[in-house]
C-alpha cells in the first residue's frame, strides 16, 4: 500500500467514524465536543488534513481534493445535525411550556373579617334595626371626654381604677380639655355625639371600637373592644332599657334566651346594672361556660347620671336616658366557643381561616 492509499484510507475511516458519531449526537454540548475533536486546532481530522503535507507533490492535488470534499461534508453535518437538534429542542420546550388556556383559573386565597369584626358588625345591625345610629370617634381623646363628662372627676377611685395610657402633647387651643389618653372605653364617642346634635332629640347612638387599659395577662387585653349604645328623649325609663336589651338577647342568642339584671354600680348611670343572659350552652342546667350558674354577664347598663346628660347639653329635668355597654371580645368568645381570648390578637392563620 503506497503511503497516499493508506493516507486515503485513514482519511475514509474518520470520515466513516464522523458521520456516525455526527448521526448519533443528541445535544448542542454533544455536537460542540465533536467539532473540536474533529476541526479544531487538535482536531482528528485537522491533524490528518495536515499530514497532507507529507505525500509527494504530485499525489497532493487529487488528495487535496478528497481532503476538502471530506472537510466540507464534516462541516455541512455538523451544520445540518445542530439545526435538526436545535429544533428538536425548541419543539420540546414549547410542548414543556405550553399553557392550556383552557384551564380554569387558580383562585387567590382571599382573606375575610376578623371573628370580632363579625360580632361588632352583627350587634351593630340589631341596634341598627332598632333605630340606633353608629357613631365613630377619635381612639386619642382628652380627659374632659374620657372621664369628667361621664362623671368620672379628678380625684374618683376609677380613674385610678382605670390605670390609662396616657399620650404627650395636648389638645388644641380650642379644646382645653385636658391630658391626652387612650380612651378607656367607647363612651366619650356619645358625649361627642350629644353635642353635635346641640339639644335635638331623640339621641340614638352606637359607639364600637377599640378602647384601652393597663391590664396585660390571658384574660385581659391592653386593647379591646366595646359596643356601647345610648339613648336619650322624653320619658325613656328603665323598661325601654330592659326592653331594649332582651331584644337585643334574643337576636344574638335565639329566641330562647333571656336576661336578668343585677344591681351594681357605674359613675356614669344611675341607677346601674350588670346584665346576664341565660346560658345558652346548658339551658341554665350549669355548665363550664357559666361556671355552674346557669347564667353569664355580657353587659353593664343603667340610666344616664343627671351630670352627664348636663356634660352632652341635655337639661336632666327635661330628658332622660338609657345607656349599655358590650364587650365585644366576650361576645365573640361565647359565640364560636373560644376559650383564650389571645387567639383573637395573635392573627394565627389556623385560628382565623375557621370563621
Ligand atoms: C361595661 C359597662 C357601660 C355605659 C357603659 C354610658 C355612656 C354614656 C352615658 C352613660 Cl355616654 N353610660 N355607657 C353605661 C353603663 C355601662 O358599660 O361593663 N361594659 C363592658
Amino acid at each position: 500500500m503506497t503511503a497516499r492509499e493508506l493516507w486515503e484510507a485513514r482519511l475514509a475511516a474518520l470520515a466513516t467514524r464522523a458521520r456516525t458519531a455526527l448521526a448519533a449526537a443528541q445535544s448542542v454540548q454533544e455536537l460542540e465536543e465533536l467539532r473540536v475533536h474533529l476541526l479544531g486546532r487538535k482536531g482528528e481530522l485537522t491533524l490528518t488534513l495536515r499530514e497532507l503535507g507529507q505525500l509527494a507533490a504530485d499525489e497532493r492535488p487529487a488528495a487535496g481534493a478528497l481532503a476538502n470534499r471530506v472537510r466540507a461534508e464534516v462541516e455541512q453535518s455538523l451544520e445540518e445535525r445542530g439545526q435538526e437538534i436545535r429544533a428538536r429542542d425548541l419543539e420540546q420546550r414549547l410542548e414543556a411550556e405550553a399553557v392550556d388556556v383552557t384551564l380554569p383559573g387558580r383562585r387567590p386565597p382571599r382573606g375575610h373579617p376578623h371573628p370580632l369584626v363579625l360580632v361588632r358588625q352583627e350587634m351593630e345591625a340589631i341596634f341598627a334595626s332598632l333605630g340606633f345610629a353608629v357613631a365613630e370617634g377619635p381612639e386619642v381623646e382628652s380627659e374632659w371626654y374620657n372621664f369628667e363628662a361621664l362623671n368620672i372627676p379628678a380625684d374618683h377611685p376609677a380613674r385610678e381604677m382605670q390605670d390609662s395610657f396616657y399620650v404627650e402633647g395636648h389638645p388644641g387651643a380650642d379644646e382645653p380639655r385636658g391630658q391626652l389618653l387612650l380612651r378607656t372605653h367607647t363612651s366619650p364617642v356619645q358625649i361627642r355625639g350629644m353635642l353635635a346634635q346641640q339639644r335635638a332629640l331623640p339621641v340614638r347612638i352606637i359607639a364600637a371600637g377599640r378602647v384601652y387599659r393597663r391590664d396585660d395577662d390571658a384574660t385581659h387585653s391592653p386593647m379591646f373592644h366595646q359596643v356601647e349604645g345610648l339613648l336619650v328623649d322624653r320619658g325613656v325609663s328603665f323598661a325601654h332599657l330592659k326592653g331594649i336589651l332582651a331584644e337585643f338577647a334574643r337576636r344574638l342568642w335565639g329566641p330562647r334566651a333571656a336576661i336578668r339584671l343585677r344591681p351594681s354600680y357605674f359613675p356614669f348611670t344611675e341607677p346601674s346594672a350588670e346584665v346576664d343572659v341565660w346560658c345558652v350552652f346548658c339551658q341554665g342546667k350549669g355548665c363550664r361556660t357559666c361556671k355552674g350558674s346557669g347564667w353569664i354577664e355580657i353587659l353593664g347598663a343603667g340610666m344616664v347620671h343627671p351630670s352627664v346628660l348636663l356634660a352632652g347639653g341635655y337639661d336632666p329635668e327635661e330628658v332622660s336616658g338609657l345607656a349599655f355597654g358590650v364587650g365585644v371580645e366576650r361576645v365573640a368568645m361565647l359565640r364560636y366557643q373560644i376559650e383564650d381570648i389571645r387567639l383573637l390578637y395573635e392573627g394565627d392563620l389556623r385560628f382565623l381561616e375557621q370563621f
